[in-house]
């Protein structure tokens, strides 16, 4: 059974004109929505259009900075390739320098070593020459005294005087130290006392100096510490007269330098740093009487 109130009771109106008015209103209701449908339509499409054109305008300024940012990376990357080629070439050149600096150094060591050997001669040759230039000198004054002395003797001067425990031979003094010393030590011993280890220069000189040699040796003024087998006196002369022990000088185990005196009074060189308990100092007599000499110096 249809309702009757479906059959329009639910609307006012007859049933044709009610349907018109539905049909108008689904109409105008239609046209609405279509019409908003458009409007929305429209506006997404101007959306769309302004989405795409934005897009666009992205997409173009993406090329644009894709491009831009592959001409940077090509340009870094050729900088790049540039630096690491300077890098490389400057890495070369400091490679060479290095190489350079390197042969230069050891050319310079060269000539160092070579300056200081050099050096080393020309200070050797100096040392030689000045020491012999001193026992020159030393010899000079020696005989300039010594002629001194004669002259002074020829003048009918008396020159035998000596210091207090000093011994007169000649015109020379002489002193008979005792303790044991190595030579160097005894060589200063005598020039603390005011003289020289002694020098013998005649075979009178050597007869006196036996009459009082001791039994173990005693230091005198004689060694080749300069130039092995060249024995020089301490007064600066060379050797003259000799009173070598058969066989000596034999630089006995290539380190005997200075020479001792046997108790027979011949001579024998040894280690310059063995201790002997006597040694031989001397210096030239004095002519004038010091008013202090008769009591010794
Ligand atoms: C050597 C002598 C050397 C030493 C040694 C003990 O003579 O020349 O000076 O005295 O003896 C063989
Ligand atoms: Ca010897």
């Amino acid at each position: 059974m249809v309702d009757p109130q479906s059959q329009g009771e639910g609307f006012s109106g007859p049933p044709r004109k009610r349907c018109c008015r539905r049909g108008t209103l689904l109409l105008v209701l239609g046209l609405v929505t279509a019409a908003m449908w458009a409007g929305l339509l429209s506006l997404l499409l101007v959306w769309h259009w302004d989405t795409l054109e934005n897009l666009k305008q992205l997409e173009k300024a993406a090329a644009r900075n894709v491009s831009q940012v592959a001409k940077d990376l090509q340009r870094h990357q050729s900088d790049q390739m540039a630096q690491k080629s300077q890098a490389l070439q400057m890495v070369e050149e400091v490679k060479a320098e290095q190489k350079r600096v390197k042969s230069q150094d050891s050319k310079f060591s060269q000539y160092l070593d070579r300056l200081r050997e050099d050096l080393n001669t020309l200070k050797s040759q100096g040392l030689n020459e000045r020491r012999m230039a001193s026992d020159e000198l030393k010899r000079l004054q020696e005989e300039v005294a010594k002629l001194r002395i004669e002259l002074q003797v020829s003048n009918g001067s008396m020159c035998n005087l000596c210091p207090k425990d000093w011994v007169n031979f000649k015109h020379k003094c002489y002193y008979f130290g005792k303790g044991a010393k190595k030579w160097i030590q005894a060589r200063y011993a005598c020039e603390d006392l005011g003289g020289r280890l002694v020098s013998i220069h005649s075979r009178e000189e050597q007869d006196f100096l036996t009459t009082r040699a001791n039994k173990k040796g005693s230091w005198i003024g004689l060694r080749d510490v300069f130039v092995e087998g060249e024995f020089l006196w301490m007064d600066g002369s060379p050797v003259g007269y000799s009173n070598w022990y058969p066989g000596e000088p034999n630089n006995h185990d290539r380190g005997e330098d200075c020479v001792l005196m046997k108790e027979s009074g011949e001579w024998n060189d040894a280690f310059c740093r063995d201790y002997l308990d006597t040694w031989v100092c001397d210096r030239l007599a004095s002519c004038e009487p010091p008013t202090t000499l008769q009591d010794g110096f």
